[in-house]
């Protein structure tokens, strides 16, 4: 996976508040001139992952981010994002718009499901009361559909593939099955690991069972399509049963569940940006810049988000569901690359300019590709800024890594 090229998929069922999320997410609270990257086609646009940027460990007053953008020592690093319209059960079947929209998942490298943790809406998004239905079913019924989808695809002509691959003298099974699903966002890794899981890695492919084809592809999915729960509308009341319920059920199974109000994200992301509050997303609170510029209507409002929200659940969990897909459950890490290891600059002296997210494991070579090929073809050793010392091209970088490659021939 490249850095950068991650793509967050919001997904779920209709009403539950995936564009709301997805605004919210995609909102800059601050005015920016060059915000890096900005939306790209009508669903799909640029999200943050926050974390405290480099700089402030490293004692320098301040940084010159390019790539991504440092609000007073916390680093916000640009994630593509993509509201996937909604999920309705049978959806795999053609139901609503169906498959057109289980399409767009094929590109996602992670995916957020926002479920109504208060209940209000029914399998087909139609308002109700709070608490008439259980968002622990609902978040079965839409990974049924997402597993459902891939099976649907996958085991499309398994048979004669499986016949190619055993009497071809393919050796590099997780190779071939990854070749024929590269379409879906899936990569040789993902492949290996669900076969070392399911204990199909010695199996020749023609004696799986169907029960084995399709554990294999549900275990595929986990690791593949991973998911965060994104437990939105906590803000009203009848969400915390919704959200104990849903932690209890998920998470032993590995799936973390945040509670969120991504309409109070937004309210706070627009505030903050029209300067009326001080407010960085993920924030556990606010502050109001000057109250007589606010309406008693506006002030009301502010003060339910922070009783029923901030002061309840500590952030409006929107940072935090990013962060958690991208950091957690991707493994990704932040490495700073620069020309000057002394100073920690860039050719033109801006200091930590750019910042990559990486795969953990990745190894300083695979960087100095990630930034340019030549870089990589040409690689000689770099250094690690932080100990000035001098590494090979098998150090696997760590988070917060600043590193200076050198190359011989450092075409950029
Ligand atoms: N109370 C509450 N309502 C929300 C929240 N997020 C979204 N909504 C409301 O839910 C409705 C559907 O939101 P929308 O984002 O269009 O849902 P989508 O169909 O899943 O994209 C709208 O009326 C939103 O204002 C939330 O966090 N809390
Ligand atoms: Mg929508």
């Amino acid at each position: 996976m490249e850095a950068s090229n991650i793509l967050v998929g919001v997904v779920g069922k209709t009403n539950v508040g995936k564009s709301t999320f997805f605004a919210a997410a995609t909102e800059v609270s601050v005015a920016i001139e060059n915000r890096p990257f900005t939306t790209i086609e009508p669903n799909i646009g640029v999200g943050y992952v926050r974390k405290r940027c480099v700089h402030v460990e490293l004692g320098l007053p301040k940084c010159d981010a390019v790539n991504s953008i440092c609000l007073n020592g916390d680093r916000l690093i640009p994630v593509k994002m993509m509201d996937v319209a909604g999920l309705v059960p049978g959806a795999h079947k053609g139901r609503g718009l169906g498959n057109k929209f289980l399409d767009d998942l094929r590109r996602a490298d992670v995916l957020i499901l926002v479920v109504d943790a208060s209940g209000s809406t029914d399998p087909e998004g139609v308002p109700v009361g709070p608490g008439s239905f259980d968002p622990v079913e609902e978040v079965e019924s839409m990974i049924s559909e997402i597993d459902e989808w891939m099976y649907g695809i996958i085991s499309k002509d398994w048979d004669k593939f499986a016949r190619t691959v055993d009497t071809g003298g393919v050796t590099d099974v997780a190779g071939a099955i990854a070749q024929r699903l590269s379409g879906l966002s899936i990569r040789k890794m993902h492949v290996a690991s669900a076969l070392e899981e399911t204990g199909l890695s010695a199996k020749k492919l023609t004696t799986w069972s169907k029960e084995e084809l399709r554990l294999f592809i549900k275990t595929l999915r986990k690791i593949a399509k991973p998911i965060v729960v994104a437990a939105n509308k906590a803000d009203i009341p009848a969400a915390e049963e919704g959200v104990k319920r849903l932690k209890e059920a998920l998470e032993p199974r590995g799936i973390p569940v945040i509670p969120t109000s991504a309409v109070a994200e937004l309210a706070l992301r627009r505030a903050a940006k029209a300067g009326l509050i001080k407010y960085k997303p993920g924030d556990p609170d606010f502050k109001i810049v000057d109250e007589s510029r606010l309406t008693r209507r506006q002030l009301e409002a502010l003060e339910m988000i922070r009783e029923r929200v901030l002061k309840k659940w500590g952030s409006t969990g929107v940072q935090q569901v990013l962060n958690t897909a991208v950091f957690d459950v991707l493994g990704m890490i932040t490495v700073y690359p620069v020309e000057d290891a002394n100073k920690y600059t860039d050719k033109q002296g801006r200091v930590l300019p750019d910042v990559l997210l990486v795969p953990r494991g990745t190894t300083v070579r695979e960087v100095a590709y990630m930034i340019h090929t030549d870089l990589g073809k040409t690689f000689l050793y770099a250094v690690n800024a932080k100990t000035k010392r001098r590494i090979g091209e098998s150090y696997v970088v760590q988070d917060g890594d600043v590193i200076k490659i050198v190359a011989a021939a450092a075409k950029r």
